[in-house]
């Protein structure tokens, strides 16, 4: 026999699988269906390492798994091509970002091919493919059409370094989550996405959906829904009542006589308009605080600091106590209404607030323990004295506010001042104002530019090209300029899914029928990094798409899986920082494919992070071999022995449900088992040899297709059916065993030979001559020895 040599057998069948269009996806109507997918990409040049290819192996799994068990399946892969990285490249290397990507989607492509991934190249799509962003702008024009895109001037989150705004969700820390610099607070004209407006369906949707409880969490708390009251306090300024009034927003209006200071955010515009007695030392605290990130400004335990508003008073509407109106970082303009009712005595940061400045500490609640911050019975409080918190909540809330609900979740800012990016349709007319760019234009083409310099002033470089800027307006016809920005790097990611189910349509986003036919995802895996921004924007897209009946599923992602990390040997994230990657092609190379899949499966559960490590790759590479050498054992028309029936049909349907519950490396070890077994024996029939190489042909499909077709039909193993198995056949042998009472054996009873102690247990007391000899006595002890007697007391 020959010796298993991994490089021609994979080169073989690469070439093979490609020649003869094994992976080509039809749209057959009358199939099920079933639609996995990775996310896709970001094509860097430095290509993969062996900790990407985790997740695409993973879905090449299922996906094989799932044409054996007979669905039509979609398996695509495509390139989220636009954004700053391939731009900065170009901008250091002063070469177009286009000429970068398509080289870096080369070299992509040809790792993904050499791990024996099966996608339907024939769909494979790319960003920043005008074919393709001519349907992101198509979607754009549909939000601005149904008053879900506006303009803006509200001072957002800048990067100084990136010279673009930025998105709430584009922050880490409070810091730019692409270069790491403090962003900064600056108005520039801007558009923006309603996405608050879906803030309250992405969440109820969310107990629909079968995902990781932990990415629901996080987008709940990213949506940060919060029921409470809003409620205005008078101004005073020297004394006298003036026309503005403070609006707070409180989920505890229950303590509002508790209240003894109001704060402001520093950002808040009354801060500027209100005739305060101490201007420059307040202008003096806003340069201070201008460089602290968010999280270091809210983070309890944090140093608080802050500025009275000397000559200013705020009249509580519950008893017209009048208290001082302070200005503090901790407070967020964002949140809310900007602004808080401070109750030192049951909040926490208004404690740490109350304490360094000297300000009144005022008990309202009673609380049952220690803790003063939970709800509790009304002290000091009027006429509200003795209520519950909830109650009170409801009774004051009724008489002096009204109730409110707000979130964390910001409306999406959607412009960028950079240059790799699509360009938003849309063009300013001095009569018209904003007039959107006619379907039938699009895609309106990003230009060459000789700079891809980010100019710093607000505007993308886009603005310096005159010829394409300057252009007619499609309303009066009149002159106009092209709006510059571009959008974010999320925009192509947001639907790109719908996209790769009809890929190549020039006519329509994509046909319905198949649409209807491929929606929704059935299963997608990815990183978890990715848990609150592309995940909520493609939501936020897809629903909006559904609402205007281009879609026809609510949400698009029914089943989703989290990829653990691989990290380097070191313990450290790969990086060539690090100096610590590992390229696969050299452990193809060096290994084969197959053995990579298998050994990448193979390093845990699948969610976990593990640490790579070359010396035992080996493992996975002798069990091939193995697998490869036992074709030496088969012999035609043999019946196998009672007990390999029942290991192989146990392998059969442990596989099988362990791919379908994502449990790869339990599924290895359950072949790996059979494999051991196999070994015993002198001749196995050809027949459940063929079984194992179909079982295991979804992990290493090289060596199963070299192993089917040489042995077998020269017709694909991925054309063939996942081998069925009989239920009878994967239970072990009966085993009978002896129940003593009091040392006496009194009955035998049968049972499965894994059953465990508790079940033969109560298998035993359920017997009518045990029963009979325990009589209603009680049973003291019951000791089993497994396999052989259970002894019951009594
Ligand atoms: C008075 C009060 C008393 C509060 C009390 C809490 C406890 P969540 O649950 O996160 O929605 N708050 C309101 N706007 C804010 C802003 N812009 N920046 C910082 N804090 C703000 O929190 C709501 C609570 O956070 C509000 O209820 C307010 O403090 C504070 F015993 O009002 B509370
Ligand atoms: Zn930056």
């Amino acid at each position: 026999m020959k010796e298993y040599n991994h490089k021609d057998i994979e080169s073989k069948w690469q070439k093979y699988w490609a020649e003869n269009q094994i992976n080509l996806t039809k749209n057959e109507f009358d199939k099920p269906k079933y639609y996995v997918l990775d996310m896709f990409p970001y094509p860097s040049g430095q290509g993969l390492h062996v900790g990407h290819p985790k997740g695409y192996i993973a879905t090449d799994i299922i996906s094989r798994y799932k044409k054996l068990k007979g669905f039509n399946v979609l398996h695509p892969m495509g390139w989220d091509a636009f954004g700053l990285p391939a731009e900065n490249y170009a901008l250091k290397n002063k070469t177009h970002p286009n000429k970068t990507t398509s080289e870096n989607v080369v070299k992509f492509k040809k790792q993904l091919e050499i791990i024996g991934l099966d996608y339907d190249w024939s769909r494979e799509i790319n960003t920043t493919d005008p074919k393709y962003y001519k349907w992101t702008q198509w979607i754009f024009l549909k939000l601005y059409e149904k008053g879900l895109a506006y303009e803006s001037n509200e001072p957002i989150n800048w990067c100084p370094s990136c010279k673009t705004g930025l998105a709430q969700e584009d922050l880490e820390d409070g810091k730019c989550e692409r270069c790491g610099s403090v962003v900064e607070k600056r108005p520039i004209r801007q558009w923006v996405l309603k996405i608050r407006d879906y803030a309250d369906r992405l969440l109820a949707d969310l107990k629909d959906l079968d995902w990781p409880e932990s990415i629901k969490e996080s987008q709940k708390n990213w949506i940060g829904r919060s029921e409470g009251t809003e409620l205005s306090f008078d101004i005073l300024v020297n004394g006298q009542k003036i026309a503005d009034k403070l609006d707070v927003f409180t989920t505890r209006v229950d303590t509002i006589f508790g209240v003894t200071y109001a704060v402001l955010a520093p950002e808040h515009p009354l801060v500027q308009k209100l005739a305060i007695q101490n201007r420059d030392e307040v202008d003096a605290y806003l340069q201070e605080i201008k460089s602290k990130s968010e999280i270091e400004r809210t983070a309890e335990g944090k140093e608080k600091t802050g500025v009275e508003l000397k000559g200013v008073k705020i009249v509580n509407p519950v008893n017209q106590r009048e208290v001082p109106l302070w200005i503090a970082d901790y407070v967020l303009a964002q949140y809310g209404t900007g602004a808080v009712m401070a109750v030192p005595a049951h909040d926490s940061r208004d404690l740490e607030f109350a304490t360094k400045f000297n300000l009144e500490i005022k008990k309202v609640i009673e609380t049952n323990n220690a803790d003063q911050t939970i709800d509790g019975v009304l002290i000091n409080s009027g006429e509200f004295d003795g209520l519950e918190s909830k109650e009170a909540r409801e009774k004051i809330t009724a008489k002096f506010g009204q109730k409110k609900v707000t979130y964390k979740l910001r409306d999406w800012v959607f412009s960028r001042q950079r240059y790799w990016g699509e360009p938003i349709p849309l063009v300013h007319c001095e009569k018209c104002g904003v007039v959107p760019v006619p379907e039938s234009e699009l895609p309106v083409v990003l230009p060459e530019v000789e700079s891809y310099e980010p100019t710093g002033t607000g505007e993308s470089p886009l603005a310096g090209i005159h010829e394409w800027v300057n252009t007619t307006c499609p309303g009066c016809g009149g002159p106009a300029k092209r709006e510059t920005n571009t959008m974010p790097q999320w925009a192509g990611s947001s639907w790109y899914y719908l996209r790769f189910m009809d890929p190549n349509n020039d006519e329509q986003i994509f046909d319905k029928e198949i649409e209807k036919y491929w929606a929704p995802v059935d299963f997608y895996v990815g990183g978890a990094e990715h848990a609150t921004r592309h995940l909520i924007y493609a939501r936020f897209w897809h629903k909006v798409l559904f609402d205007l009946g281009v879609v026809s599923t609510a949400e698009p992602f029914k089943k989703l899986q989290s990829v653990g990390l691989i990290m380097a040997a070191d313990g450290r994230k790969m990086s060539k920082r690090w100096n610590n990657v590992v390229n696969p092609n050299d452990i193809v190379d060096q290994f084969g494919a197959d053995t990579l899949r298998i050994f990448e499966m193979f390093l845990g559960p699948f969610e976990k992070s593990a640490n790579w490590n070359t010396e035992s790759i080996i493992g996975p590479r002798r069990f091939l071999e193995r697998v490869w050498n036992l074709q030496s054992r088969i012999v035609v028309d043999l019946e196998d022995s009672h007990e390999l029936k029942i290991k192989l049909n146990q392998a059969i349907k442990k596989v099988g449900n362990d791919i379908e519950n994502i449990n790869f490396n339990t599924a290895i070890s359950e072949m790996m088992i059979l494999i051991n077994f196999l070994e015993t024996q002198k001749e196995i029939s050809k027949e459940s040899y063929l079984k194992l190489i179909q079982i295991l042909s979804p992990f290493a499909p090289h060596l199963a297709e070299e192993i089917w077709q040489s042995q077998n039909a020269s017709i694909s193993v991925f054309k063939s059916t996942w081998p069925s198995y009989d239920e009878s056949l994967t239970k072990d042998e009966k085993q009978i065993i002896p129940i003593q009472i009091n040392g006496k054996v009194r009955a035998k009873i049968e049972v499965d030979a894994d059953m465990a102690e508790d079940e033969i247990t109560q298998k035993a007391l359920e017997n009518k001559d045990i029963l009979k000899w325990i009589d209603q006595k009680e049973v003291k002890k019951v000791i089993y020895i497994k396999g052989k007697i259970l002894s019951i007391v009594i």
